[in-house]
């Protein structure tokens, strides 16, 4: 075997990080509790922009199409971020904490955020221009949420 140069010590370093950078979601937090974090903050932000819809459907603020596209956009944008915060070992007991079942059940679950996703992308195509409009598809990516809540998240 040939004692390796420089060159390939700097070719295994590559690989080596690339390889790193490819690590599945879990491999990418320090500990358990910065996942938890990070799923709790990105379902914080939906909530917000979420919620701002939710109060025009009420009747709580007045209509906007701007802002509803705007917001609708926006969650969209962060449909996909919470899961990555779903890693293994870190179901919870508290109260709004991630059920045992999200990880037992993982294929419902995963389902159930992809019905969510498709949801939140149909809202943000739909540019309402109407409440009755924002309704229409307002309603069945609330139902998505709340779908889910009530199988995998602690009363
Ligand atoms: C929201 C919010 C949720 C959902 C859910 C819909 O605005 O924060 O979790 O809507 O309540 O049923």
């Amino acid at each position: 075997m040939t004692t390796p140069t420089k060159q390939h010590l700097t070719l295994a370093l590559l690989c080596l990080s690339a390889w790193a950078t490819s690590l599945p979601a879990q491999a990418q937090f320090q500990k358990p509790e910065d996942a938890v974090k990070y799923r709790k903050a990105a379902f914080t932000l939906m909530g917000s922009h979420f919620g701002r819809m939710g109060a025009m459907v009420q009747g709580r603020a007045p209509f906007d199409a701007a802002a509803a596209a705007s917001n609708a956009d926006i969650v969209a944008n962060l449909s996909r971020l919470p899961f990555h915060g779903f890693v293994e070992g870190t179901a919870s007991k508290e109260k709004g904490g991630a059920k045992a079942e999200i990880w037992s059940e993982r294929a419902k679950f995963d389902e159930a955020a992809k019905k969510m996703q498709d949801e939140v992308a149909k809202l943000a195509a739909a540019k309402p221009a109407t409440v009755e409009q924002l309704k229409a598809s307002f309603g069945p990516a609330a139902s998505t949420c709340k779908s889910c809540h009530d199988s995998f998240r602690n009363e």
